[in-house]
């Protein structure tokens, strides 16, 4: 018997020494691996009479069970130890600001942000929205806006022309959105309350205007819709826009061939340094045009002046993006440059509401 117990304190002791799982691993083969002391000794059971099997087996039986304890004693005090270990090394700092990942990092585009602001403002006053195609015909586009064939006005906004097709019609990309809102009163009957935000084209391109940009227009059309009312939505509408109590507004005598009778208007401002703020200050800042829908434009649409009147409005979306957000330069709109979205760009789950706060 002594020595199975020799065997036993022996490898008892190589167990305890073993100062890696990997110098354990190499332990156990000697002592239980195929060809390991113990189980060499397991297998001299079969040849014994079954007196001595009696007395031997349950002797290298319990040896082996007390080594294979002790192996799994020592293995689990070896990983305790190296998980300490690491977690003595590996800190987590969890006072650090959470990583963006992708479903964070995305922008909206400030064109897109304003949009949704303008969409949130208009549908408060129960205006619906309309779209139409980019690529217009001329009768859309010009003549139905009361461009007569030939006039100077149709020069004057610079189209893209497309070369004639087999019937001989010169297609346009549409210079304005009012073609959607002739087709809207074409397919619906008054009262008519829509805005049409869209892209426009013109052949220009400077500091200041480029091929293509955005544009929104409004149309109300009623049997009795009047320039007060234009001035009152255009009033409400600055306001819940820029974000401001009070706006003063003026209205400028001008001309559009859709029109009769026609105005610009400036909003109040105040001028500092680079900065411009609304509703305050003495200085005036034009945003927009509008007017009285012109009794030809409905006639061309199949309304009677005589019964259906209106008035519409036009401005460039761009333009009082830049106004709003203080972006000093139009031509990164259209760059598509990464590290100008995401300092300009807006949060995608951050929706303007007039509820939440048009762009908080
Ligand atoms: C501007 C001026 C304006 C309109 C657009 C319009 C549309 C129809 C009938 C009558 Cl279908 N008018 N639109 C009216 C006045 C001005 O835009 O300066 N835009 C940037």
């Amino acid at each position: 018997m002594s020595d199975l117990s020799h065997l036993e304190t022996s490898l008892i002791e190589a167990v305890n020494a073993a100062a890696s799982e990997a110098a354990l691993e190499a332990v156990r083969v000697t002592a239980l691996g195929k060809k390991g002391s113990v189980s060499e000794l397991l297998k001299t059971l079969g040849s014994m009479t079954p007196d001595e099997r009696k007395e031997r087996g349950p002797l290298i039986n319990g040896l082996r069970d007390r080594v294979a304890a002790a192996l799994a004693d020592r293995k689990a005090t070896l990983q305790e130890e190296a998980l300490s270990a690491r977690l003595a090394q590996e800190r987590a700092d969890v006072t650090l600001p959470v990583q963006e990942g992708p479903q964070t990092r995305g922008r909206i585009h400030p064109i897109s942000q304003v949009i949704d602001e303008l969409t949130a403002i208009f549908a408060d006053m129960g205006f619906a929205i309309a779209e139409g195609p980019d690529v217009e015909t001329d009768f859309y586009n010009f003549t139905a806006l009361n461009f007569p064939e030939g006039h100077p006005a149709r020069e004057m906004h610079d189209t893209f022309f497309f070369s004639p097709d087999a019937k001989g019609e010169r297609k346009v990309l549409r210079t304005h959105t009012s073609p959607v809102q002739v087709r809207t009163m074409q397919g619906q009957k008054p009262p008519i309350r829509v805005i049409c935000p869209g892209r426009t084209y013109r052949c220009d391109s400077d500091q200041t205007h480029t091929p293509m940009f955005h544009q929104v227009e409004g149309l109300v059309i009623d049997r009795s819709a009047h320039f007060g009312h234009l001035k009152w939505i255009l009033e409400e509408f600055c306001k819940a826009f820029f974000e401001v109590p009070n706006v003063k507004m003026r209205f400028r005598p001008s001309f559009f061939p859709f029109t009769e009778p026609s105005a610009e208007v400036d909003i109040q401002c105040a001028r500092k340094g680079g900065d411009i703020r609304f509703g305050e200050g003495e200085d005036w800042l034009e945003i927009l045009g509008c007017g009285m829908v012109h009794p030809n434009v409905l006639r061309n649409v199949g309304l009677d002046p005589d019964e259906y009147q209106g008035f519409a409005w036009g401005m460039g979306i761009d333009r009082i993006a830049m106004l709003k957000y203080g972006m000093p330069d139009l031509r990164p709109f259209f760059e598509a440059d990464a590290r100008w979205l995401s300092h300009y760009g807006f949060r995608p789950l951050d929706l303007p509401s007039l509820a939440g706060g048009l762009s908080v």
